[in-house]
């Protein structure tokens, strides 16, 4: 398809709906008219507001997209969905529905809603949802909104793509809140309980409240918000706080990092950098570990995301129990783990890791840690470590998040 042919991308740029699923199809499965349809649409981008959901699965964000969409389309705005993975269908069905009652113009369409799945393609799905995100910015749509499902769990991050990060917590998580609070929270800029009607909402509500201030000290106010989508209570607020958000920080935040020319090719690229190769790197920082070198840990290989350091447990490491101290177990992975997560030239900096310990270790055993990565996103990234004995038993599992800088490494 020709993409820069002015009658195609004219009807694309009005909203033509088909246009729109021609462009799209493009982005699937043609990977020299993407470039085309780049540079196309790059002058038509930036208008929309871009909303991130995300939240732990089944948490109710495609309830609550189909309730936006109702408040979105209510206040006479259109609106694009992206849903990564959806394991719950998002349909839009009750909105157009309702459309179709009131018995509005027919021409104009006020939703488009496009599902992608992780499987069956070849092309990445962070770039696959980025480029639909222009195509929906471009065809005029006044809202994007993404629902993906949260913390290492898919490759999309929205905090790369959206103009305002809503991550969406149901009541009665657990443990599952610890999951929230170690990374998504950090990227979160409207926290929300869904399912407000349920028992535990106003706990939750009082935990993230907490935890924001906690964490979130000197920063912008999050406000954190109920709803209960299936009444369309708290949706008209939440609305009203995610634009409030996006007027004040600006539309088309994805677009600022983004190099004016770049093509699709260049953009599928890792973020390392041309003179050096990821396995030179992750040896040049692992001799820059002073810590690891005096517990006698050595980086035995690594690569992009990945790598693998080793330890002799000695008289040194053993703690008051005759058993090997916790901590150089622990040492050990979160050196393979800090290694993968720098592996790439940017500067990637721990903000939470979790350890478990199935089996005891003594004097004289070699232990190896082999960390690999799980998802990485512009801000965040997550990996797992699994330290096992020479004679093949796992004696530890360790995941852990990272928060991805801006910057590259020094020198
Ligand atoms: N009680 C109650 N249930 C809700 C509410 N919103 C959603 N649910 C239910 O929660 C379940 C999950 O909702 P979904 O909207 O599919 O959740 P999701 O986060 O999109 O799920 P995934 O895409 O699978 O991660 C469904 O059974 C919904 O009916 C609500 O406000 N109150
Ligand atoms: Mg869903």
């Amino acid at each position: 398809m020709q993409m820069n042919e002015p009658p195609t991308l004219a009807r694309l740029l009005g909203g033509d709906r088909r246009a729109i699923a021609q462009a799209i199809s493009t982005i699937e499965n043609d990977a020299t008219g993407q470039d085309d349809l780049s540079r196309a649409l790059a002058p038509h981008l930036g208008r929309a507001r871009v909303l991130g959901i995300t939240g732990p699965p089944g948490a109710g964000k495609s309830t609550l997209v189909n309730a936006l969409l109702g408040e979105i389309v209510a206040r006479d705005l259109s609106a694009g969905v992206v849903a990564v993975d959806p394991s719950s269908p998002l349909t839009g069905g009750t909105v157009l529905g309702d459309r179709a009652r009131m018995g509005e113009h027919g021409g104009h369409e006020h939703v488009f809603i496009r599902s992608l799945s992780s499987r069956g393609h070849a092309g990445g799905l962070a770039r696959r949802a980025d480029r639909i995100v222009d195509v929906l910015d471009a065809a005029g749509f006044d809202v994007v909104i993404v629902e993906t499902v949260g913390a290492g769990q898919s490759e999309v991050a929205i905090d790369a793509l959206a103009d305002v990060r809503i991550v969406a917590c149901p009541p009665g998580l657990g443990d599952g809140l610890q999951a929230i609070k170690a990374g998504i929270l950090e990227i979160a800029d409207v926290l929300v309980v869904t399912k407000a009607d349920l028992p535990g909402a106003d706990a939750a509500w009082r935990d993230l409240a907490d935890m924001l201030r906690l964490r979130r000290e000197g920063r912008t106010k999050v406000p954190v918000l109920k709803t209960i989508a299936a009444q369309r209570e708290g949706i008209a607020k939440l609305v009203d706080a995610a634009f409030a958000h996006v007027d004040a920080t600006g539309r088309g935040q994805r677009l600022r990092t983004r190099l004016p020319h770049e093509s699709a090719r260049e953009r599928m690229a890792p973020d390392t950098t041309q003179d050096e190769s990821a396995p030179d790197r992750v040896t040049r920082l692992a001799s820059r570990d002073p810590f690891a070198g005096f517990l006698g840990i050595e980086c035995i290989g690594g690569g992009a995301g990945c790598a693998t350091t080793r330890l002799r447990i000695g008289a040194r490491h053993i703690n008051f129990n005759g058993g090997c101290h916790g901590g150089a177990i622990f040492a050990l992975a979160d050196t393979a783990f800090g290694l993968a997560s720098n592996s790439h030239g940017r500067l990637a900096s721990g903000i939470e890791a979790h350890v478990a310990f199935h089996v005891g270790v003594r004097e004289g055993d070699e232990l190896t840690a082999h960390a690999t990565q799980i998802s990485r996103g512009n801000k965040l990234a997550t990996y797992r470590v699994e330290v096992t004995r020479s004679d093949g038993k796992l004696v530890a599992s360790f995941s852990g998040t990272v928060y991805v800088s801006a910057r590259g490494h020094a020198g």
